[in-house]
């Protein structure tokens, strides 16, 4: 069978949760860091988002779909489960975490720290400020939803979890989100067990360099 190419950056939330679905699927891939809005993307996602996936000369583009194509091609444990009501929940939470939770959380909040677009490149402060009080309400979401298992969907991990992490994590790096984990028990559990998995340890992206 042809080799698995999945094309994006690292650093990437949606990019990162097709690599930890790969790797807990068990299928080996290639890694082609590309930026969105380049030639290459552009010639599989019409928007030239990431992540897009190659394999053979079968393309695909956003993230689930790519998930569901890696979950249905190969062997190995499913990445989202095979019983209506598993993989309506599990499709439920995917789309809750990227229609509702990414876009405040990651596009809002972290894009103002990181990609802030001030005169100066300093934190957005506005926008962030505007984001905290969605954000509250969005993880104390998620802690209550983690609670009854440890995962978002039964007690096993799916592609929800998978989905999930990357934003989880990186809401660690910035002092209000830092603080609003941290008050959260099950989402720092949550981010704990995650961590501690092969498939996170083997696609963590390389920590961004300091600032002077
Ligand atoms: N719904 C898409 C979202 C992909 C997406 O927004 N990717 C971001 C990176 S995390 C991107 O390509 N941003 C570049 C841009 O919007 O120009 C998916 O699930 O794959």
């Amino acid at each position: 069978m042809a080799e698995l190419e999945i094309i994006g950056v690292a650093q990437s939330n949606y990019v990162w949760a097709v690599r930890i679905a790969a790797t807990e699927k068990g299928v080996p891939y290639k890694f082609t860091p590309l930026r969105p809005n380049t030639a290459e993307v552009g010639a599989i996602h019409p928007f030239s988002k990431i992540p897009v996936m190659r394999h053979g000369d079968f393309e695909l583009f956003e993230s689930k779909a790519i998930a569901t194509y890696i979950d249905r091609t190969f062997d190995g444990p499913p990445l989202i489960p095979v019983e209506a009501k598993g993989a309506a929940l599990t499709e439920q939470w995917i789309s809750c975490v990227n229609t509702l939770i990414d876009p405040t959380c990651v596009r809002q909040y972290i894009v103002s720290y990181v990609f802030p677009g001030t005169p100066d490149g300093s934190p957005n402060r506005a926008k962030i400020d505007a984001a905290l009080p969605a954000m509250e309400k969005q993880l104390a979401v998620l802690d209550k939803a983690l609670a009854r298992n440890g995962h978002l969907v039964g007690d096993t991990l799916t592609f929800a979890d998978m989905n999930l992490f990357p934003i989880a994590f990186y809401l660690q790096r910035f002092p209000e989100s830092k603080a609003m984990v941290q008050s959260q028990k099950h989402l720092t559990g949550f981010i704990e067990r995650m961590l501690a998995r092969p498939s996170v340890k083997a696609t963590t992206p390389p920590p961004p360099p300091k600032k002077d």
